[in-house]
């Protein structure tokens, strides 16, 4: 399905950078800064083992190798081309995983052919994990909360719905086709990288993109839409999307740092004052979910749970 692309800009724009071995009290403030006019910066000297990394990749790259039928074998987990579940469609196939390690090891229990991917994805996902905590404390000290396990005990809770999404968007002849449309994260964090081809695009207006540089060495993280919530509207959640390109194949990993399912969503007491009412009603991670799968890829679901 060719998807017409129209009234569109494009325009060059430097994204945040964040050096995690920086002075702590600077990169608090640079995240902060970041998260308020983007939702969205780059980690730099994240110390992340680059071998995990690189193995992981490789993995993805040799599931996704594999012949369709293989791969259709992991269903549900698998996917291709169907996004949610009310019709979004892309040029993409992925897989879809919860990101406890229970759940890890019950993928497609009986297939030999992801236990490889099995096995580097746990090592990859404590470590992800680990660096969207770090951000998460170094946030919540910015933003000087007093609890500054505020966030990260959410996505550290043994019961966390955190996802991991391995997306593969192979080359196509025709340009400017949209990979994965346009939509912001629901989650709290995105911890995101891919192999060194672009399509990453992030909005800060309506219809202007902002293509992001890949870099596989670094990670990208977005302000999802339950940290806005959390940050009572300090912080805003990214609109973005992924488009293909006509050469290269792109894989990106993307870590979605969610809530326990009955964990109340609700601002810190700091965050709401009489200058700042609060914006949002309090609500659990299971009705947000119901409402992000009952809607549109592109909605914009956070307006259902305004004050
Ligand atoms: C976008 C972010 C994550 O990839 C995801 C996606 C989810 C899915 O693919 O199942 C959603 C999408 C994402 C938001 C709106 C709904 C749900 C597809 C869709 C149309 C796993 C997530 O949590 O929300």
């Amino acid at each position: 399905m060719v998807l017409a692309i129209k009234n569109e800009r494009t325009v060059a724009k430097e994204i945040p950078v964040v050096d995690l071995r920086g002075e702590r009290s600077e990169v608090r403030k640079v995240i902060v800064k970041a998260c308020e006019e983007y939702g969205f910066f780059k980690v730099i000297n994240h110390g992340i083992n680059e071998e995990t990394i690189a193995e992981t990749e490789e993995e993805g790259f040799r599931f996704f190798e594999k012949p369709v039928a293989q791969k259709k074998l992991a269903a549900p987990a698998y996917g291709c081309k169907n996004i949610g579940l009310n019709g979004d469609i892309g040029e993409v196939e992925y897989l879809l995983l919860n990101a406890s390690t229970h759940s890890i090891d019950q993928i497609s229990k009986s297939i030999s052919l992801i236990d490889p991917l099995k096995f580097r994805l746990r090592a990859y996902t404590e470590a992800v994990r680990e660096l969207a905590c770090e951000i998460l404390e170094l946030m919540a000290e910015g933003l000087g909360v007093p609890d500054t396990f505020i966030f990260s005990r959410l996505i550290r809770d043994l019961d966390s719905d955190s996802v991991l999404r391995l997306n593969h968007y192979p080359p196509i002849n025709i340009n400017n086709m949209v990979g994965f449309g346009e939509h912001s994260d629901p989650q709290i964090l995105t911890i995101l990288r891919s192999n060194d081809v672009g399509g990453l695009q992030i909005s800060l207006q309506h219809a202007v993109w902002i293509p992001v540089n890949p870099d596989p060495s670094a990670f990208y993280v977005n302000v999802g839409d339950v940290l806005e919530v959390m940050t009572n509207g300090r912080f805003v959640s990214v609109r973005h999307r992924a488009m293909t390109n006509s050469e290269k194949s792109r894989m990106s990993m993307a870590y979605f740092g969610a809530p326990p399912l009955n964990a109340c969503i609700v601002a810190p007491p700091v965050l709401v004052t009489p200058q700042r009412p609060s914006l949002f009603r309090p609500f659990t991670w299971a009705d947000y979910k119901k409402a992000t799968y009952s809607l549109r890829l592109g909605d914009t679901r956070i307006q259902l749970f305004r004050n």
